[in-house]
């Protein structure tokens, strides 16, 4: 039985405590977020590669066909993160999209 505490120790019939190891290294694997930009009709071209460089570290010439990507198609994929880190982009992206005026969506999505 558990004492109660972090379950790391444990009591026999006469009440001794024992140490109990734990017999598998907790390890996990954090879930991974894809940041993703959506589409509109009004947010220049330019300003989301702009968003792209800035926020993503992207190099012109990706950023340019991401921003195409998602013009083409609706949506597209900026990068892939834990889930702080994803969070922290979107707000990132929809602050300085707000700032500007401009409608770009940003969310997203566990993959
Ligand atoms: N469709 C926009 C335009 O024609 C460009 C655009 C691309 C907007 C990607 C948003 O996530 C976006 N000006």
């Amino acid at each position: 039985m558990m004492s109660g505490d972090d379950g790391r120790h444990d009591e026999d019939e006469d009440g001794d405590l024992s140490v109990i190891t734990r017999e598998k290294p907790k390890v996990k694997r954090p879930s991974l977020y894809r940041v993703l930009l959506l589409n509109d009709d009004f947010t220049p071209m330019e300003f989301v590669i702009q968003i792209l460089e800035q926020f993503f570290h992207k190099s012109v010439e990706d950023a340019t066909e991401i921003m195409l990507h998602v013009h083409h198609h609706g949506v597209g994929e900026c990068g892939i993160y834990t889930y702080e880190v994803a969070e922290t982009k979107v707000t990132q992206v929809m602050d300085f999209a707000r700032k500007h005026q401009h409608p770009l969506q940003c969310v997203m999505e566990k993959k």
